[in-house]
């Protein structure tokens, strides 16, 4: 492997995107660029839940319509794994509002509004975020550790 470390990161589409059929053109994008799926599943987020995972956000005037958006239907919860994976999945998320993200972004692509950006990824710039997300989400018996075919030829 020549750059970056190997890392988990969690993602999920919104229940905007997945009312919209956009689980597969998000899928892709990741997975395509050479990231490994390791979890996924579809999940009805609770209040109880939805505070905990935007507790940094619960001084915010946004906090009440986040926590019923993010509750309001189904999400597909995912962890990714590659070099680098949390910066970089940000960096293909786009910026938070959609009519600030660049096109080629998923959000700059996908979406339209601030509050309803299709897609979350853990913060690059909060440390311990990708783990402490993983774990809110996850149980360890549903990530699975394996190679993919062609990881020789996505690292040098
Ligand atoms: P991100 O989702 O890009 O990590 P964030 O962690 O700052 O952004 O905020 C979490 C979510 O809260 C974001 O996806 C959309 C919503 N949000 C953020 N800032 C907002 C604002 N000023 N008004 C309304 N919703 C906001
Ligand atoms: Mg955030």
């Amino acid at each position: 492997m020549s750059s970056g470390e190997r890392e988990r990161t969690f993602v999920m589409v919104k229940p905007d995107a997945v009312q919209r059929g956009l689980i597969g053109e998000i899928v892709s994008r990741l997975e395509s660029r050479g990231l490994k799926l390791v979890g996924g599943k579809l999940i009805e987020i609770n209040r109880e839940l939805a505070e905990e995972h935007y507790a940094e956000h619960s001084d915010k005037g946004f906090f009440e319509d986040l926590v019923e958006f993010i509750t309001a239907g189904p999400a597909f919860a995912m962890v990714w794994e590659g070099a680098d994976v949390t910066r970089q999945v940000r960096e293909m998320m786009g910026a938070t509002d959609p009519a600030e993200a660049a096109p080629g972004t998923i959000r700059g692509d996908l979406a339209l509004d601030l509050g309803r950006n299709a897609i979350h990824g853990s913060d690059h710039e909060d440390p311990g975020s990708n783990e402490r997300e993983i774990d809110l989400f996850f149980d360890e018996g549903e990530l699975i550790e394996y190679e993919r075919i062609d990881e020789s030829w996505l690292y040098e």
